[in-house]
């Protein structure tokens, strides 16, 4: 519901953007031709722009389908952890957490296969960041309140991990921490 009136003052505003860049455009290429006998400048900046354009589409199309959003496209998780972070602790859960009366417990999760957490808040912004035991961050995604934020992850390796909090979100941040079991 938020999101609606975000999007179409988003729209507008890429509509507006769109309309002044096609009038800039269309009045300067008036200008050049009307120069006669000088080489058309916007010759070679077309050429450069088609390149440059060529370049980065393919660059786009080859790395999109390797962002996060698309890693496990098709896949349905075995596994669906529910976490609510507060100052200044995250509550874990195989079952949906009240947020009225939070209450979680301790969570062991198979390695390799598909594992989706849904991710939210209690209060403020948090982070959700879990690192593996040597301490190297493996995944992470934001804490919001209002908002449900999924993580999807395969564990390759079994052990303990930990969850710290990426996003400085009070005077007892550092501490905010939990783990995690992965058989
Ligand atoms: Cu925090």
């Amino acid at each position: 519901m938020q999101q609606q009136p975000i999007l179409v003052l988003f729209l507008a505003l890429a509509g507006a953007a769109t309309i002044v860049f096609i009038y800039v455009f269309v009045s300067s290429k008036k200008a050049a031709q009307t120069d006669q006998g000088m080489s058309n400048p916007l010759k070679k900046r077309f050429w450069f722009l088609l390149i440059l354009f060529v370049i980065l589409g393919i660059f786009t199309s080859v790395t999109i389908p390797k962002s996060p959003y698309y890693l496990f496209a098709g896949e349905t998780p075995t596994k669906v952890v529910h976490v609510s972070a507060r100052q200044f602790a995250f509550i874990l859960s195989e079952k949906a957490i009240d947020p009225k009366n939070p209450s979680g417990e301790n969570i062991e999760l198979p390695a390799n296969e598909l594992v989706e957490f849904r991710v939210t808040s209690l209060d403020v912004n948090h982070g959700f960041a879990i690192y593996d035991d040597s301490n190297r961050l493996i995944t992470q995604v934001q804490a919001m309140p209002g908002y449900v934020n999924r993580l999807q992850y395969k564990f390759k390796k079994p052990g303990k991990y930990d969850i710290l909090c990426l996003e400085y979100c009070g005077m007892a941040h550092q501490v905010m921490k939990s783990t995690f079991i992965v058989k």
